[in-house]
C-alpha cells in the first residue's frame, strides 16, 4: 500500500520525548524518503520538506497545541496540499459518464463500481459495452453489470462502438446514470483518439473520466494531459491504490496537473471505491487516529463561548449555521455520521442529501436579516417568500431549514438538560470530532 512507511515515521516522531530541531529534521528526512519511494516528484518533495521544516521550527505554536501536535498538523496540511486541495464533488444526479483509459487501467471494473455507487444513492444505473476490441469485453461488462445490479446494453459480436452507444442510449433511456465503457490501447494513438471522439459524438457525455492505475506513478500526469488534449477529460479515477506503492506519485502528479481526482479504487471488489478526499486519505496514511480532533483544535472552530452557549441551551440560528459550516469543513456529514452510533445505519443518499441541503441553507441564511437570524419565529409567509427569492431557493426550503433548526435546538436543549452532566457533553462533542 502507498506510503506504508509514513505511519512508522510519524509513530517514531510522536514516541519521542521532545520534538526538538533534531527530531523535526529526522522526521522530514523520513518523510522525504517515503515520498520519493511513492514516486512523488523530487522537486515537489524538496519544496515540501523545506516548507515543513520552516513552519515546524519557526512558526509560533498555536494556542492549545503541543509542539508535536503542531508539527503533525503541518505535515498533514502540506501533504494534503500536494495530494489535492479539496474533497472531490460528486453530483448525485442523472448523467452520462464515459470511461476512458489505456489497457488494463481498470475501466471495466470501475464502470461497475460507479454503477453500484450511484445505485446506492438512489439513481438507476445502466451500462453500455462500447469496447469492441478486447475479446470477451462484452461478457466481462455484462457480468459486472449483474454484480452492480445495473441495466446493461451491448452487442456480442458488434464491431461499431458508435452504433452500440446510440442503440444503448435508446435501450437504457429509463436509466438515470448511463456509463459507457470504452476500449483501451497500450498508448494514446490516432486510432484511439478517433474512436473516442466518435463515441463522444454519439454519447454526449456529461463527464469524461480517465481511469489510471496507481502503479504508473508520476506518469499519471502525462497521461492526463495527453487524454485531455486529445478528447478532453473532466476528472480522473486512480485505481489499484491498494496494490501499488506508487499511488503517491499518481495522486500528486494529477493534482499538480489540475486534473480533478474524483475517486480512488482500492480493490477488485465492487465496493472498493472511495470518493477522493485528500484530508481523510492523509489522516489514514499518517495513522494518526485522533487527527480530526487535533485539527479542530488547531482551527479553533468551536470556541469556548459557543460550547457554553450550546450547554446553556441558547442555540441560535447563527449557531446552527456555524455548526453546519464546521461540519462541512470537517469533510462533510458522512464523516461525522461515521462517528455516531447510528451513522452506519443511514442510507448513503441521506448523506448526499444533507450536503446539498447545506449549500441551500447557506444561501437562505445569507438572505435573512439579522433580526430574522436572531428570531426565526418572525419568518412569516411573506418573509419566507422574500428570502426564497433572494436566495434562489423555494419557500419550502426555507420552511424546512427552520424546521431542522428547531429539531437541532430541541436536541441541544435535551443534551443541556439537568441530567446531562458537562462531562457527557464534552464526550459527545469529542465523538463528533468537535473538540
Ligand atoms: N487491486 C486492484 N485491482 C484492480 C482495481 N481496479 C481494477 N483492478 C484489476 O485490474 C485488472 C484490469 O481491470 P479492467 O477493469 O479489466 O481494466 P480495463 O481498463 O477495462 O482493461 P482493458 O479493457 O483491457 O483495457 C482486473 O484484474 C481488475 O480486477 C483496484 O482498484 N485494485
Ligand atoms: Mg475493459
Amino acid at each position: 500500500m502507498v506510503f506504508d512507511n509514513l505511519k512508522e515515521s510519524i509513530k517514531e516522531f510522536t514516541g519521542l520525548a521532545v520534538a526538538d530541531k533534531e527530531a523535526v529534521e529526522k522526521l522530514v528526512k523520513d518523510i522525504q524518503r517515503d515520498l520519493i519511494r511513492a514516486d512523488v516528484d523530487i522537486s515537489l518533495v524538496k519544496d515540501l520538506s523545506e516548507t515543513i521544516k520552516e513552519r515546524a521550527l519557526e512558526q509560533d505554536l498555536p494556542k492549545d497545541l503541543s509542539r508535536k501536535e503542531h508539527v503533525i498538523n503541518i505535515v498533514y496540511e502540506e501533504l494534503s496540499s500536494i495530494l489535492g486541495e479539496e474533497k472531490a464533488e460528486i453530483d448525485i444526479k442523472p448523467k452520462r459518464i464515459l470511461m476512458i483509459g489505456l489497457f488494463g487501467a481498470g475501466k471495466t471494473t470501475t464502470t461497475a463500481k460507479l454503477a453500484d455507487f450511484y445505485r446506492k444513492r438512489g439513481l438507476k444505473p445502466g451500462l453500455i459495452a462500447a469496447d469492441v476490441h478486447r475479446p470477451a469485453a462484452y461478457e466481462q461488462l455484462e457480468q459486472n453489470a449483474e454484480k452492480a445490479k445495473a441495466e446493461f446494453y451491448g452487442e456480442k459480436d458488434g464491431d461499431n462502438a458508435e452504433k452500440i452507444v446510440k442503440k444503448g442510449l435508446k435501450e437504457l433511456s429509463d436509466c438515470d446514470v448511463v456509463i459507457t465503457d470504452s476500449a483501451g490501447r497500450d498508448s494514446m494513438n490516432k486510432e484511439l483518439e478517433k474512436e473516442l471522439k466518435n463515441i463522444e459524438k454519439a454519447f454526449k457525455p456529461d463527464e469524461t473520466i480517465l481511469v489510471v492505475p496507481a502503479d504508473i506513478g508520476q506518469s499519471a500526469r502525462e497521461q492526463a494531459e495527453t487524454f485531455n488534449n486529445a478528447v478532453g477529460i473532466d476528472g480522473v479515477i486512480v485505481t489499484k491504490m491498494d496494490s501499488s506503492a506508487k499511488g503517491g506519485g499518481a495522486l500528486s502528479s494529477c493534482a499538480a496537473a489540475d486534473a480533478e481526482i474524483k475517486f480512488i479504487g482500492t480493490g477488485e471488489g465492487i465496493g472498493d471505491i472511495e470518493v477522493y478526499d485528500p484530508e481523510s486519505f492523509v489522516s489514514d496514511l499518517l495513522g494518526v487516529p485522533d487527527l480530526s480532533n487535533l485539527l479542530e483544535k488547531a482551527r479553533e472552530s468551536i470556541d469556548e463561548e459557543q460550547a457554553k452557549k450550546m450547554l446553556e441551551g441558547d442555540f441560535t440560528l447563527q449557531d446552527f449555521y456555524e455548526q453546519m459550516d464546521q461540519m462541512s469543513s470537517m469533510g462533510g456529514f458522512d464523516k461525522i455520521l461515521d462517528k455516531l452510533p447510528f451513522g452506519d445505519k443511514l442510507p448513503d443518499n441521506v448523506m448526499d442529501m444533507q450536503e446539498r441541503q447545506l449549500k441551500k441553507y447557506r444561501h437562505i441564511m445569507d438572505s435573512m436579516t439579522d433580526e430574522e437570524m436572531a428570531d426565526p419565529k418572525l419568518i412569516n409567509s411573506s418573509r419566507a417568500e422574500r428570502i426564497s427569492k433572494g436566495s434562489g431557493t423555494e419557500k419550502k426550503d426555507v420552511r424546512q431549514m427552520i424546521k431542522q433548526y428547531r429539531q437541532a435546538k430541541n436536541m441541544m436543549d435535551k443534551f443541556s438538560g439537568k441530567n446531562m452532566r458537562r462531562g457527557n457533553m464534552k464526550k459527545m462533542m469529542q465523538q463528533l470530532g468537535m473538540r
